[in-house]
């Protein structure tokens, strides 16, 4: 079968980078894990786009967890993760959001999988070592929330 004159080589095995945001959370920094996880992220080709230590307030916090606002564990999930430095980093990579998230390990530490970053520094439910963007739309929220446009374009 012969191709559109207009679709070259190139544009076919051209992939689609997608960005995601995500957090060394205030355990994973108290446990001198920034760089190992940094390292994995790495590795595992994502490239880091933007990153910065800070700490977030407890409004800061609630804002960013918005979505959780009608959980139990709301209250002190965000005195957790204003409790101390965090990282936050803007990834990018094709498939990041899903290949992110499979890096991650499930929630609880405990199912988490072998090899994963939650099983390897996350020690409780709640203290799970690192998050990350879930989809598409919540990625985009959660880039702009820790970084200007000026600090993604590359
Ligand atoms: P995720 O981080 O794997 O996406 P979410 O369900 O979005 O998990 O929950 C956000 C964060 O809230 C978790 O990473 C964890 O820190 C905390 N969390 C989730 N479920 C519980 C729970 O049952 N008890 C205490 N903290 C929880
Ligand atoms: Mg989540």
């Amino acid at each position: 079968m012969m191709l559109p004159a207009a679709i070259t080589s190139d544009e076919l095995f051209m992939k689609t980078l997608e960005r995601t945001l995500t957090i060394v959370k205030p355990d994973a920094v108290r446990r001198n894990a920034i760089g190992d996880i940094i390292e994995q992220f790495e590795k595992r080709g994502f490239r880091i786009l933007a990153m910065k230590m800070l700490e977030i307030s407890k409004h800061q916090a609630e804002h960013f967890y918005a979505v959780h606002a009608h959980k139990s564990f709301f209250n002190s999930l965000t005195d957790f993760m204003s409790s101390g430095p965090i990282v936050a980093l803007a990834l990018e990579k094709e498939n990041a959001i899903a290949d992110l998230r499979q890096l991650m390990g499930a929630t609880n530490p405990a199912s988490a999988e072998e090899g994963t970053i939650r099983k390897k520094w996350g020690s409780s439910i709640e203290r799970n070592a690192i998050h990350g963007s879930d989809a598409d739309d919540t990625a985009r929220f959660e880039l702009s929330f820790f970084f200007a446009g000026y600090e993604l374009a590359q």
